[in-house]
């Protein structure tokens, strides 16, 4: 090339990537399918419900699982009208496994299997497995007991399943009579499969395949879950009368812009629906990675037969689930409280990891940190300003034209140097890595993938070529394992060059994200390794890329090291590999508004590691917004700020004073309960239940929480109440259960059972702690998480009416696997008849040890009633301390009205106890 041919062509290049971001980046609805334009969506819409379609025969018990055959009585369009296979599968803790799919027939080339979608189901389900020892056999009915006055009932015809125990139904698919399960067939002649919208065309070369049912919640008040939709955690009717909305969206999608309140899928998918009254939680979760519409189906809709209910039963929700291919394979989950479906939808789809201890704490982030000296000029001002950090996010603009594992050299010549330089302050980086390839014949990742044949291929069977932020680019093939162990490698120190051992890695627009795209992705009829087309593994792409990089990770240390990654596109599964974020919110109230239920709908689908963007991507918050949007984020499980290229700079200190100060206390106040967090992280890891829990989670009888969603709880002992206006001077907070309350701020004590209004100044939002809790802080300040590793703590006592508190502390070294191997301590503390005990929770500890010689330095009683004179034994020793009154501060502005004991001096890791009587 001409030399001055080369930088017309990058003016050239820039002006086309300028404009194609342009165009893709504004939101405008109408570059999304709604379910009009879905033909799928549209027909399962406009079916009737009917009780005719078909009939179960065959039924059969073999090996103890349920089989038999699903007849189809009337098909249409040339359909066939072969069977269908059934299979309902029982494992331990009252799972019911309900699958349907058409039967394999070798020798019919359209009939090759349906995509079934791998890496997801926990490999431990198989041994949970409960074989079935007999079936009633009815004449319309077959009846299978599992344990417990729990039966699922297979009705021939008209085909439904239900589950029910002694009284009532609980959960019920096929109840409405809407399951349709288009079988695949011979094309005909003069059949047009294709599918049009806007500028590009579907082939659809396999023909329909879609699949739709409807399923019951009996007795529900409401229904929560299948995220990502920035809109109110308890959802909402989307069809009935007088209701025309569109259906909840899952299809993994880069949003540009998304607005709250709105049904429209984003970056990630999980199919899992919960149900919950209080009388009892009930889940299902449809393990399929292809396009799905759900539809919450309001009293009085279409199909809604008031006299087919038995009476009991007035307040169900239908729903009607509808998907463009896969299979029906679903799990019900009876629950009978919300931590129960957790465990249970968890011992399927697998536990959230344990992530290293630093990425629990604060990490800063924009795009971009412009090169080597403006990363340390960041660093070396949260020093200076007396705020903590532990790590530092590098966006797409630190490579070399967007090849990611490449530093750009200019602005970052010594990766090596500036990584150790956070490094020796106990910090960590953060790189991107996204998932489109730079066509670059001299890029070795794009030269290997190219040679090798990893990239996802398009309906021609060549290597898919999609424009993305380094212009021309092509897609690892993430199902194919080979792609994956070459991606993982692609981590090591060797290849990674300018890595080091502190660095981390984040993936972004692994929708995947594809500018020219239809609706900004990849078309479905591109083809994945065995031949699979991109409809079917749509959902799953985003999470088998996040799951190769984590394993990059982990291959890089040897296997010792938990991995970081964090990334936008989610399923299913997600919470066995890392930590997501809400993706490209705005600096905007209703934003931090819809951020909590965003949150929580992760949390309560399995996926506990997740925030949002601190502060708004899109947008300058003014500072009022920012200082409410730290404040409340501290609570978040997973804890960043970052921010767009075009936004103005907003590190904690920009704004001056007072916002400065509020915001480092805001993030000083997450490093105090950095104890607590990551016993909750340990929770998460060992039950499910997420970090950040609705307050029906924990007062699940309470009907007065059930669709809220302004306060939550951050494990069972703080509650959080968001402030979500400009100008706010008081909040009306609602405290639930009988038990009391105490704001940290006064020491106050308040009964629970009724909304409180209390006065907020700009310095902090409500935040109480619950009666009968205790919960381990630390609280001197520091630079980042790792230098308080031998900090002593404070323990929080919050005494119930019965002057009684428990509470945990969990610790491990925070980075490798050894507490897997028992090299932990958890400890137990309970506070009873003026007597507070430190005991040992017993895991399996078998063979490593952790230890710590961390002391205990301070314990706050609130809800003590003693005379001022009264004092403290503790033992072992025999030791006496007196007994202070109030006026020590917690924190700044915390002053408390309670009992201290300052140096009781125990070692966190010991059995102690002391006497307060
Ligand atoms: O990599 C740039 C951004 C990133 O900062 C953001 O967090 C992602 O959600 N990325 C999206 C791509 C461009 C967004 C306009």
């Amino acid at each position: 090339m001409p030399l001055s041919t080369a930088p017309c062509l990058a003016l050239l290049y820039i002006f086309a990537l300028t404009l194609v971001a342009r165009s893709v980046y504004s939101w405008r609805r109408e570059e999304f399918r709604d379910c009009n334009q879905t033909p799928f969506c549209k027909q399962a819409r406009a079916a009737k419900p009917t009780h005719d379609k078909y009939e179960v025969f065959e039924v059969a018990l073999i090996n103890g699982d349920l089989h038999a055959k699903i007849l189809p009585l009337s098909t249409e369009n040339g359909e066939p009208s072969t069977p269908l296979s059934l299979e309902l599968l029982f494992y331990s803790d009252q799972i019911i496994r309900l699958k349907i799919n058409e039967l394999h027939d070798p020798s019919d080339e359209s009939k090759r299997n349906r995509f079934e979608v791998p890496n997801v189901i926990e490999n431990t389900l198989h041994g949970k497995r409960l074989r079935i020892r007999s079936v009633e056999k009815r004449e319309k009915m077959s009846i299978v007991s599992l344990a417990s006055d729990l039966e699922i009932v297979l009705q021939h015809k008209p085909f439904e399943i239900y589950v029910r125990d002694d009284k009532d139904r609980i959960l019920s698919f096929n109840n409405k009579g809407l399951f349709y399960f288009e079988q695949r067939r011979q094309k005909g002649e003069g059949d047009d499969w294709t599918e049009r919208f806007r500028t590009h065309t579907d082939s659809r070369p396999r023909g329909p395949q879609s699949i739709s049912f409807d399923v019951t919640f009996h007795g529900a008040d409401h229904v929560y879950g299948i995220p990502e939709h920035a809109t109110s955690l308890a959802l909402k009717y989307t069809r009935g009368p007088e209701i025309t909305s569109e259906p909840y969206r899952l299809f993994n999608l880069d949003v540009f812009e998304y607005i709250e309140e709105s049904p429209f899928g984003l970056y990630g998918s999980i199919p899992f629906m919960l149900s919950h009254s209080a009388a009892r939680s009930t889940g299902f979760f449809w393990l399929n990675s292809a396009e799905m519409l759900i539809d919450v189906l309001a009293p009085g809709w279409e199909g809604d037969d008031v006299n087919r209910r038995e009476v009991h039963e007035s307040d169900n929700i239908d729903t009607q689930w509808m998907s463009e291919s896969g299979i029906v394979d679903v799990f019900f989950f009876v629950g009978p409280k919300p931590k129960d479906l957790l465990r249970q939808y968890t011992s399927v789809t697998g536990l959230p990891n344990m992530p290293q201890h630093f990425a629990t704490a604060y990490h800063q982030s924009r795009w971009n940190y412009k090169d080597e000296a403006d990363v340390l000029k960041v660093d070396g001002a949260f020093d200076e300003n007396d705020i903590p950090y532990d790590v530092l996010w590098l966006d797409i603009d630190h490579t070399e034209g967007r090849r990611y594992f490449t530093f750009d050299k200019s602005l970052f010549p010594n990766p090596k140097e500036m990584q150790q330089k956070l490094a020796n302050k106990g910090r960590h980086m953060v790189t991107i890595v996204d998932p489109h390839i730079k066509r670059d014949d001299g890029f070795f990742v794009h030269k290997e993938a190219t040679s090798k044949g990893y990239y996802v291929k398009d309906a021609h069977g060549r290597d898919f070529d999609g424009w993305c932020w380094p212009g021309s680019s092509s897609y690892p093939d993430m199902l194919n394992p080979e792609v994956q162990k070459w991606w993982a490698e692609k981590f090591s120190f060797n290849n990674y060059v300018g890595s080091t051992p502190s660095l981390y890695i984040w993936n972004d627009m692994n929708e995947p994200s594809v500018f020219n795209g239809p609706e900004v992705s990849m078309p479905r009829d591109s083809v994945h390794h065995g031949d699979v087309e991109h409809r079917d593994v749509h959902n799953v792409y985003g999470y088998f890329f996040h799951m190769a990089t984590a394993d990059g990770l982990l291959q890089r240390s040897g296997g010792k090291d938990r991995p970081f990654v964090l990334s936008r596109a989610f399923f299913a599964g997600s919470q066995k590999v890392g930590a997501v974020w809400t993706g490209d919110n705005t600096a905007e109230w209703d934003h931090l508004q819809v951020s909590v239920p965003m949150v929580l709908s992760l949390g309560i689908t399995g996926l506990s590691f997740v925030g949002a963007d601190v502060g708004g991507f899109f947008g300058n918050p003014d500072p009022e917004l920012l200082t409410r949007w730290y404040q409340l984020a501290a609570y978040y499980p997973f804890f960043r700020a970052h921010a767009h290229l075009d936004t103005k700079r907003r590190e904690p200190w920009l704004f001056g004073e007072p916002y400065t100060s509020y915001i480092r206390d805001a993030i000083r106040e997450r490093y105090a309960l950095l104890p607590y967090f990551y016993t909750l992280f340990r929770e998460a890891n060992l039950t499910g239940v997420p970090i950040m829990r609705p307050l029906w989670m924990e007062f699940p009888d309470e009907e007065m929480t059930f669709a809220m969603d302004k306060e939550w709880m951050v494990g069972n002992s703080l509650l959080i109440h968001g402030v979500y206006a400009e100008g706010s001077t008081s909040e009306s907070v609602y405290l639930p259960g009988q038990g009391l309350w105490y704001e940290l701020k006064t020491g106050n004590s308040f009964p629970g059972g009724d909304y409180i209004k209390v006065p907020v100044s700009m310095s902090a939002i409500p935040m109480f702690q619950r009666g009968g809790t205790i919960i381990p802080r630390r609280e001197r300040p520091r630079r980042s998480s790792s230098q308080m590793v031998d900090d002593p703590y404070t323990l929080v006592i919050a005494l119930n009416n019965a002057h009684e508190a428990e509470g945990e502390i969990y610790i491990d070294d925070g980075k490798t696997f050894n507490f897997a191997e028992g090299a932990y301590i958890h400890r137990k503390f309970t506070f009873s008849q003026g007597s507070l005990k430190s005991s040992g929770i017993n895991g399996q500890r078998n063979g490593k040890v952790f230890t710590s010689s961390s002391l205990i330095e301070r314990i706050v009683i609130l809800g003590l009633e003693l005379p001022i004179t009264s004092h403290a034994t503790v033992e072992p020793g025999n030791r006496r301390i007196e007994l202070e009154v109030g006026s020590l501060l917690l924190r700044p502005g915390m002053q408390s009205n309670a009992y201290i004991l300052r140096k009781p001096n125990v070692l966190i890791s010991e059995d102690w106890s002391i006497k307060v009587l």
